[in-house]
């Protein structure tokens, strides 16, 4: 987890700023591909093909203790690491409607990121 070594620095205010162990995104590709889910879960689609990645550097509000599932399709294998207290990883392979589930209990922000596409996928502004 080389990657997370600068995490603990950050403290942004107004979460207008993308910061993460991934390569910035320029401008993000995908505005949005948040659904719906049940059960008031925030439901996150990640797509993963020829080498890009969808959505990039969303930014997204949800609260502690609301699960979040991200649903990936993926034509590859990566690693999906959650920059949450506790940090979560998930081992992507290639497939489709991999599901990954989890909460956050700390308020603040969370990058959720690919380490082999080094790309940002989302950052949850999470509120307590
Ligand atoms: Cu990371």
């Amino acid at each position: 987890m080389a990657f997370v070594r600068h995490w603990g620095a950050l403290v942004l205010v107004g979460g207008l700023l993308v910061a993460g162990c991934a390569a910035s995104d320029p401008a993000g590709s995908a505005p949005t591909t948040t659904v719906a889910g049940d059960s008031d879960s925030l439901v996150v689609a990640v797509r993963i093909a020829g080498g890009s990645v969808s959505p990039a550097g969303v930014r997204l509000e949800t609260t502690v203790g609301r699960p979040i599932e991200i649903v990936v399709d993926s034509d590859t294998d990566d690693e999906l690491h959650v920059h949450a207290t506790p940090e979560h990883t998930f081992a992507i392979t290639p497939g489709t409607g991999l599901r990954f589930r989890f909460t956050v209990d700390v308020p603040g922000r969370v990058e959720i990121e690919l380490h082999h596409a080094r790309r940002t996928v989302a950052t949850l502004l999470v509120r307590g």
